[in-house]
């Protein structure tokens, strides 16, 4: 049986005023002016964010493929079962392939509709397992998987990707030690992370060569002109990826290429740009082996097991609730 039923919370147009206010605030920064990368992701995002995972210099999304491919089975013949698989940002389910992970239970958590009817489109010819999506934030989501489960399954979150790289500074840790209270002690979280690799390397994965990347970030501006009205001039904003040493993370920006006043009316506000004054659009963390082990440790998770993608350099993480 598939059953897939999706339940919105906020109606679009809070979701418009939501954004107008993150917008406002974020522009209105003192020093270091910033957009949440959250928004990164509309229709034409999230198919330029297909685009850049074929990219050749992109080699996350492919390491993580080739490592599902090869030990999804090791993995789950780890796990007590009964097991029912949560997905947190299933997108449209392509990186799951869910058939490996053989449980009878399957809840992509995703909070945009399209890709979760996408997902139910797809998976709807497989019968051995009932799939039951939630179309809400995160831990919300995992909330309500909890709440279903019964106590003889064992519960198995993936959070693949390296989406966790995604959370700014300490947020990373937080939302993990967050995920732990959900889970009963012996659940499972899968993470998938992006590890350290030369700094070349990195920015040729984030500024490609042909500009998929940049028309990935300057879409963010487009997204304010097409939803909040304002006159952002695309031609004079430059796309800029650079290494930060200290924060072991490659950062994503736009760079205003003149002074310039920028109008956002559904927000209510008007941005003063300076020459050269950037906005910070997207940090993308980078792990080492020594930040796993305190991520793993600060978060309440014992490290089961790793697996690594040597030739990018990507580490499929299998963590047991303490
Ligand atoms: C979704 N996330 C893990 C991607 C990353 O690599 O941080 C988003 C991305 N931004 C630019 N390229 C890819």
């Amino acid at each position: 049986m598939s059953n897939t039923s999706a339940q919105t919370q906020i109606a679009p147009a809070s979701l418009t005023r939501q954004f107008a206010l993150e917008v406002s605030v974020g522009l209105a920064k003192p020093g270091q002016k910033e957009l949440p990368s959250k928004y990164l992701y509309d229709s034409v995002g999230s198919a330029l964010f297909e685009v850049i995972c074929a990219l050749p210099e992109y080699g996350l999304t492919r390491a993580e493929e080739r490592l599902l491919q090869l030990h999804a089975r090791e993995i789950v013949d780890q796990l007590p079962r009964p097991v029912v698989v949560a997905e947190l940002g299933s997108g449209t389910g392509r990186k799951t392939r869910l058939p490996r992970w053989q449980s009878t239970w399957y809840h992509p958590i995703e909070i945009s509709p399209a890709a979760l009817a996408v997902l139910r489109r797809e998976l709807r010819d497989i019968n051995s397992i009932s799939i039951v999506g939630f179309e809400r934030e995160y831990l919300d989501g995992l909330r309500e998987v909890a709440a279903r489960r019964t106590s003889a399954e064992h519960l198995l979150v993936l959070f693949l990707g390296s989406t966790i790289g995604n959370f700014d500074g300490a947020a990373g840790s937080d939302f993990l030690r967050d995920l732990r209270q959900i889970l009963q002690p012996g659940d499972s979280l899968l993470l998938g992370t992006d590890m350290l690799k030369p700094e070349k390397t990195l920015i040729s994965a984030y500024d490609d060569p042909i500009g998929v990347t940049a028309a990935f970030n300057l879409n963010l501006l487009a997204r304010i002109n097409r939803e909040l009205g304002a006159d952002f001039n695309l031609q004079q904003f430059a796309h800029a990826a650079l290494f930060n040493e200290a924060t072991h993370s490659v950062e994503m920006h736009l760079r205003s290429r003149t002074r310039q006043k920028v109008a956002i009316p559904d927000a209510s506000i008007s941005v003063q740009f300076e020459k050269d004054e950037t906005i910070w659009t997207e940090s993308s963390h980078k792990y080492s082996h020594d930040g796993l082990v305190s991520l793993a440790h600060h978060s309440g998770f014992h490290r089961q097991a790793q697996w690594i993608d040597q030739s990018w350099g990507f580490a499929e993480n299998l963590w047991i609730a303490e």
